[in-house]
């Protein structure tokens, strides 16, 4: 099943962050987006403020309702989303698919 379609599951405490080698597998269905030490990111741009503020509030509410949120960066027209497992101290499953989620919303 494609991460879009799969959904934020509630990460066990002390469960271990994915390995470089998982993050970097499920990175190749999001190529948009950058993998970091530990968080994957990805900038988007738009025309102005009003439209940056309009992602961000459907980026919200779809967080909301999967329970796992991406620090937001917005910059005028430009929105940096960043996600990570807080709880875990670095990846998850869960950043992946919130991030797959994201990319249908442009
Ligand atoms: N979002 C992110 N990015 N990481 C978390 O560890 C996290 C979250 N934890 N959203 C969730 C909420 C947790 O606080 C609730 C209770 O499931």
């Amino acid at each position: 099943m494609m991460l879009a379609e799969q959904r934020a599951e509630a990460v066990p405490a002390g469960s271990k962050p994915l390995s470089r080698q998982e993050a970097e597998n499920l990175a190749r269905e999001i190529p948009g987006w950058t993998l970091k030490e530990g968080a994957i990111e990805r900038e988007f741009k738009f025309k102005d403020f009003p439209e940056a503020i309009d992602f961000v509030n459907e980026v919200a509410a779809l967080a909301q309702k999967q329970d796992h949120h991406p620090e937001i960066h917005i910059s005028y027209n430009k929105v940096r989303l960043e996600f990570s497992t807080h709880k875990i101290g670095g990846l998850s499953r869960n950043d992946f698919i919130l991030a797959a989620h994201v990319d249908r919303v442009l």
